[in-house]
């Protein structure tokens, strides 16, 4: 057994509460080690004759990844308190593993367990329940649709004339986007994220002049809460960006510090290292990314809280918004973090918060910060694997496992999964322009743990390098439009509203991950059925056999095919760059 790789530690993602009744214990091993896993477990008090009272439940292998094997259970203990260890067995030894080391037998005396203190439903990481049913929409809004040409900033170009740069404008507004509600609403998006809209000097609105003014280009707050009320008839939400980690250089409050030097009230809203504020050759206070037009605020002040904290609510309160994505959210001090979660939820109680995080995001998700992250590491890797090719069907199953056991399956379950945005070159692009790989990718993203995201114009084929080729304008022009890959993407949409595995709901579980074929294959489970999900990449047809399949029935949703399962197991032919998806039940 090697002890080396055996890793717990409680209140993580190896020991948390995954509702208010329920405990999920996790243990590392090495891959292959152990043969069974058994949690020994007791209530600390529970006690008879001087004996403390030990029960004991089995794990189940939930994931394997290139070194790691990842067991899991799931306990309901009466009293919400919980001691315990684990007993490990393979076939050379059987040894006991508790918070104070390793054992030939069980020790007797509680102290030396692990400790699960008590289960406080406060405490439980819980994320608005409509989350887990959104298909998100990211739209950058000056981009999307130009409805009125009277608020076009000087200079705008024509709709789509050029290719985006770093400063060009083309009109898009709020009320061009009322007008493609009916776009929105037809493809099956039940939410919308914008990013920035308030007053701003960039064509991205990065750079904050005004808090609590909308972005005249977008249009006036009037226009905006029209928006807003048309989406909520028609059950789209709306999350807005929050860029609270820096303002614009043309912040007022900013340009007091550049005029008034020390002597200004804000010189302590920013982080300035000496006076007099220079910009070159780098700027002398802090900043986003040594851009000068981005000087990093001062969160920890007081006064800089309280500014934001006003903010977050007034778009709350004034204009019923329903999410914050936050900007550069990882660095932003944590204790402003939770204090901003307060704020939010005591307004209103389901705003969802989801930060901008690319990395390893468990301080920011223990259920007093943010309900879901960015997930950019799925995106990395899901495009590595089926856009540009440059990792294998296994190690994208071993990235993602590794991502996936990092996390609490409540946290997973409402994981932000996109395949592009803004700030990454187009889905199509990276795929050579291959709407077969774009599709498999597709797939996968619909059928994935997590809730969705579709970046404005992804569905109907568009293309574009690193920002700012990423931001060409929509192609409204049905003949441009790939209406083939926007029917797809409507089906696979329409199959996460319909089919429950299929949806965020569904336990999530790798089961093949070829080696010489490189395809993949996964399960996803909730209740009385079963979604297997196969996808081949290569130039290659080949055979993809399903055993012990759940239930007695068996169809191919996307072709609506009956399938007869023979002796407990279905074989298919899978074609080149194809894949299936078959539900069990
Ligand atoms: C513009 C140009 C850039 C140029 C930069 C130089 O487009 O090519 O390098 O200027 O000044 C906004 C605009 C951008 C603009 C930027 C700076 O949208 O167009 O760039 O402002 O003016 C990291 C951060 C993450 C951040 C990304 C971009 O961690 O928070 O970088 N994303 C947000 C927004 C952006 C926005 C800003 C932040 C600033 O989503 O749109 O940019 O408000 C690795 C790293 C990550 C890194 C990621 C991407 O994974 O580990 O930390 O993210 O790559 O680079
Ligand atoms: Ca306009």
């Amino acid at each position: 057994m090697i002890k080396e790789s055996i890793y717990h530690r409680p209140k993580n993602n190896f020991a948390y509460a995954y509702d208010e009744k329920t405990l999920h214990i996790r243990l590392q091993t090495k891959r292959n080690d152990m043969e069974q896993v058994t949690l020994i477990h007791g209530d600390p008090y529970d006690w008879s004759e001087n004996k403390w009272q030990v029960h004991k439940k089995d794990m189940y292998l939930q994931a394997s990844d290139e070194l790691f094997d990842y067991w899991l259970v799931e306990i309901s203990p009466p009293y919400r308190r919980l001691r315990y260890g684990f007993e490990l067995t393979n076939e050379e030894e059987k040894i006991v593993y508790t918070e104070t080391g390793f054992y030939n037998v069980a020790p007797s005396d509680v102290k030396l367990y692990f400790c699960f203190p008590f289960l406080n439903s406060i405490d439980v990481f819980q994320a608005p329940e409509w989350v887990k049913n959104t298909v998100w929409y990211q739209i950058f809004p000056e981009r999307f649709a130009n409805g009125n040409t009277e608020n076009d900033p000087e200079g705008t170009l024509e709709w789509g004339s050029v290719d985006p740069s770093y400063d060009n404008h083309f009109g898009g507004d709020f009320e061009g986007v009322m007008e493609h509600l009916d776009y929105l609403e037809d493809i099956g998006i039940t939410g919308i994220y914008f990013t920035p809209i308030f007053k701003a000097y960039s064509n991205h609105k990065y750079d904050t002049i005004d808090y609590m003014e909308i972005d005249p280009q977008f249009g006036d707050k009037e226009t905006f809460k029209e928006l807003i009320k048309k989406c909520h008839e028609r059950g789209i939400r709306v999350m807005l960006d929050a860029v609270f980690n820096h303002s614009g250089y043309y912040f007022p409050q900013f340009q007091d510090v550049l005029k008034n030097g020390k002597s200004s009230q804000y010189k302590d809203w920013f982080h300035i290292r000496e006076f007099p504020v220079q910009t070159e050759p780098r700027p002398n206070f802090d900043s986003f990314a040594f851009t000068p037009h981005m000087p990093k605020l001062n969160t920890e002040n007081p006064e800089v809280k309280q500014y934001l904290l006003d903010v977050t609510s007034y778009w709350i309160e004034e204009f019923d918004i329903d999410g914050w994505r936050l900007d550069v959210a990882n660095e932003v001090d944590h204790q402003f973090w939770r204090d901003f979660r307060k704020k939010v939820k005591t307004i209103k109680s389901d705003v969802y918060i989801l930060g901008e995080i690319w990395h390893d995001s468990m301080p920011w998700l223990q259920g007093d910060q943010f309900d879901a992250v960015m997930n950019y590491p799925f995106t990395l890797a899901a495009l590595d694997y089926l856009a540009t090719g440059t990792i294998t069907a296994n190690e994208f199953k071993n990235q993602m496992t590794k991502v996936l056991c990092s996390y609490p399956e409540n946290v997973n379950e409402v994981a932000f999964n996109l395949l592009g945005s803004h700030d990454t070159a187009r889905v199509l692009t990276l795929c050579n322009e291959d709407s077969r790989k774009a599709k498999l990718l597709y797939v996968l993203q619909f059928s994935f743990k997590g809730t969705p995201c579709v970046y404005y114009g992804d569905e109907i084929g568009m293309t574009g390098g690193d920002d700012p080729g990423c931001r060409k304008c929509m192609i409204w022009d049905k003949s441009k439009q790939d209406l083939q890959l926007k029917s797809f993407i409507k089906k696979l949409i329409h199959f996460r509203k319909t089919e429950a595995a299929f949806g965020s709901r569904g336990k999530f579980r790798f089961m093949e991950s070829g080696i010489e074929t490189n395809h993949l294959v996964y399960s996803k489970s909730y209740e009385n059925e079963v979604v297997y999900v196969a996808i081949n990449p290569s130039e290659k047809p080949i055979t993809v056999s399903i055993p012990d399949v759940y239930g007695t029935y068996a169809k191919n949703v996307w072709t609506n095919e009956t399938i007869t399962p023979i002796k407990n197991s279905i074989k298919i032919e899978l074609g080149a760059n194809d894949f299936f998806i078959i539900k069990a039940y």
